[in-house]
């Protein structure tokens, strides 16, 4: 964080403030684990609440302080009054206010000093302090330099426990490209406030019900491979859904069993979800395969290199067929 950065930063937090954080929509660990940990280090001196703007799967709920999360969709003018009052807003996690979905125009309304901390690409330009930057694995490494820099004697095991979790997800668990040495010894310093990792890793990797574990087997046997390309799709359908009690986040990770496959470059799954009226895409990748270009081309999303989402309001089916021409279209103009 450079020096002007923080001299705004220590001079807006001079004071006690009303302050709400906010993850993307549908949360996930780092979203959840930024927010939670800038929960612990703010609360002293400070009103803090974490407005999410929608439900987040279950699993998260060990991350301490998630019990006092606000779930927008569930309490709307509880967290219309916190917006009112707001004197600084965190954004965490994302990258255009597209992503806090209904919270969206209650943040470009907001008065209050709103601060983007994030490291997805291409950020839009709504932050009155923005500190973006795509190179870093997690935006709880980011979280974890933004406290450091501010005030480090005030990291404890909470906030440890929250960071560390989220970067273990967002780069499964120290593998991706984006873990750096740096990554490693944010996690290395993190341990040193009492972590327990194995029970993190127990509680995000074990910790399903059988019925997500028969969805999984669904979801592999349908994979499908697009002939003489490095390109693996498979889906889920709503009755699929249905069999398998299917839960929000139950779905995480199963894209990636594509990218198991020797010489496959691409991996893509299609979730319906007809009572909103689209299919959700989840995109992979990896070496030079850009998903996040393909997706922002060819269905309205985009997100990371390797890592990205999009959405159809197509049938399933002819959104697989959708898909089949623009990626065959996508690799013959960028890749042969
Ligand atoms: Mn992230």
């Amino acid at each position: 964080m450079n020096e002007q950065i923080l001299n705004n930063i220590n001079d807006i937090f001079s004071k006690k403030r009303n302050i709400v954080l906010i993850p993307h929509s549908s949360p996930d660990a780092d979203a959840l684990g930024s927010c939670l940990a800038l929960y612990h280090f703010f609360i002293d001196n400070n009103n803090v609440n974490i407005i999410s703007p929608n439900e987040y799967t279950d699993i998260l709920n060990f991350l301490p302080g998630s019990e006092d999360v606000i779930v927008y969709e569930n309490y709307k003018e509880k967290s219309e009054n916190l917006f009112k009052d707001a004197d600084v807003i965190f954004t965490l996690d994302f990258n255009s206010l597209g992503r806090a979905r209904n919270l969206s125009s209650l943040i470009t309304e907001s008065s209050a000093k709103i601060i983007m901390i994030d490291h997805h690409e291409n950020p839009d330009n709504y932050a009155n302090i923005m500190i973006s930057d795509s190179k870093m694995s997690s935006t709880c490494e980011m979280v974890y330099d933004f406290i450091y820099a501010v005030d480090n004697e005030k990291i404890n095991n909470n906030i440890a426990t929250c960071l560390y979790t989220g970067i273990v997800a967002d780069t499964g668990s120290f593998r991706f490209p984006s873990t750096t040495s740096k990554t490693l010894k944010v996690g290395s310093e993190l341990i040193t406030y009492g972590v327990n990792i194995t029970e993190i890793f127990e509680k995000l990797y074990n910790n399903f019900q059988f019925k997500r574990l028969k969805l999984l087997g669904l979801t592999i046997n349908n994979f499908k491979k697009i002939d003489e390309l490095p390109v693996l799709y498979t889906s889920i359908s709503e009755q699929d859904q249905f069999i398998n009690d299917f839960k929000k986040g139950d779905s995480e990770g199963f894209v990636n069993f594509g990218l198991s496959v020797s010489g496959i470059l691409c991996s893509v799954l299609f979730i319906e979800k007809k009572d909103e009226g689209i299919i959700k895409i989840s995109f992979r990748s990896k070496g030079d395969f850009k998903v996040n270009i393909f997706a922002a081309r060819y269905f309205n999303g985009g997100g990371h290199k390797h890592a990205s989402g999009g959405v159809s309001k197509l049938s399933l089916i002819e959104t697989e067929k959708k898909f089949i021409v623009d990626i065959k279209q996508y690799i013959k103009e960028n890749y042969e």
